[in-house]
């Protein structure tokens, strides 16, 4: 199977409380990416499971991702949306690069250490290889860029060093087999824009997270348009005026952050919000923040909630998604086999 030239794989877990900070820092950009790239959206439950879930939960998780991908416009027809559970392959790639990672590597994984914390003894084992699965989920497509939020940084540069050290490790036999002089490509992390780390709406130094035990922390894809415009009420401001420069936001977290998520919403950038809020107090602001919340997220909102009656469709999604992800998926890890001297 040659390379492909641009094709874009990223995921989410139906880990429940999807918010704001992924839909900005991740599910908008797929939607994006559509018109330029083949797209492969996974909604990754083998991920979900390396802290326990509650099994009924876990499934309308997964149908609640898939609901909002296509609730937030991308196209499951042209491009592969499903649910990486459903592809065996993931985890047969991951044990292999299980193989090739070192654990000096994954020791240094900040999301590891954030999430396990002080009681690292207990953590699961799948916690500390999670990025040698989610190099296995770009690789197995070969996958030439992935859009993320600023946290996954460090997880992508991880699937770099695994690709790169697969390349070299097996460099004969991939040449030996008409794959060039390297297997997996150098997948470039797509991160850009101003909301690529969408903060806590409670807290400007902390990242908005689905478990982040306050509610008021974060606005949830399922809130309703009151919900929305109160928590933008209650978000924690500085008594100053917005600045009217991108410089001097530098010192104000969470003054950042709103005109941060204000752009994002907006298609525009800090400064051009600036341009026109600058000066205003916060007053001015967050009514003005709250009507373009509730404009963007309404509708999608809506979509959603329609999608998650409709069960069998969405379960039909994903079975049709899966079965051409495999598709691809089968023919990279015949190769992998190949390359690494199993028999196929
Ligand atoms: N706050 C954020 N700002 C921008 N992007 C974000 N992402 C997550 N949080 C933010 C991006 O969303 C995509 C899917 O993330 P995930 O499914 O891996 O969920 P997560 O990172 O585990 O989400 P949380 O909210 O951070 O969960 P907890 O509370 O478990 O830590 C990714 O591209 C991610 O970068």
């Amino acid at each position: 199977m040659s390379q492909p030239s641009n094709r874009v794989f990223s995921g989410v877990q139906p880990t429940g409380n999807l918010h704001l900070g992924n839909y900005l820092g991740a599910i908008s950009k797929f939607v994006a990416l559509q018109e330029s790239h083949e797209c492969i959206y996974c909604v990754v439950d083998l991920h979900a499971v390396t802290v326990w879930q509650d099994p009924e939960k876990l499934r309308s998780n997964i149908r609640e991702v898939t609901a909002a991908f296509l609730a937030a416009g991308i196209d499951p027809d042209k491009h592969i949306v499903f649910n990486q559970s459903q592809v065996a392959e993931h985890a047969e790639l991951a044990w292999i690069f299980n193989c090739v990672a070192r654990m000096g590597w994954l020791s240094r994984m900040t999301q590891f250490k954030e999430k396990a914390g002080k009681d690292r003894e207990n953590a699961s084992v799948g916690l500390f290889s999670y990025p040698t699965l989610m190099a296995a989920d770009i690789l197995l497509y070969r996958a030439t860029h992935v859009p993320v939020g600023d946290d996954q940084k460090q997880h992508l540069e991880l699937t770099r060093d695994i690709a790169a050290k697969f390349n070299n490790d097996f460099s004969a036999l991939i040449t030996k087999y008409g794959h060039g002089e390297s297997y997996f490509p150098m997948t470039k992390p797509l991160i850009e824009g101003p909301a690529t780390r969408v903060m806590s709406l409670r807290d400007g130094s902390k990242k908005m997270s689905k478990s982040d035990p306050s509610d008021l922390s974060r606005i949830n894809l399922a809130d309703d348009a009151d919900t929305i415009a109160k928590k933008i009420r209650k978000a924690k401001t500085d008594p100053e005026p917005l600045p009217d420069t991108v410089d001097a936001l530098k010192s104000r977290p969470e003054a950042d952050n709103l005109v941060g998520i204000y752009a994002a919403l907006s298609n525009s950038s800090k400064a051009d919000v600036l341009a026109h809020y600058g000066n205003e107090p916060f007053s001015v602001f967050k009514p003005a923040l709250a009507d373009l919340a509730v404009e963007k997220l309404a509708p999608i909102n809506a979509e959603m909630r329609r999608l998650i009656s409709e069960e069998e469709h969405v379960d039909a999604v994903l079975r049709q998604g899966a079965e051409r992800a495999r598709s691809i998926a089968t023919e990279t890890m015949k190769e992998v086999k190949e390359i690494i001297g199993f028999l196929t």
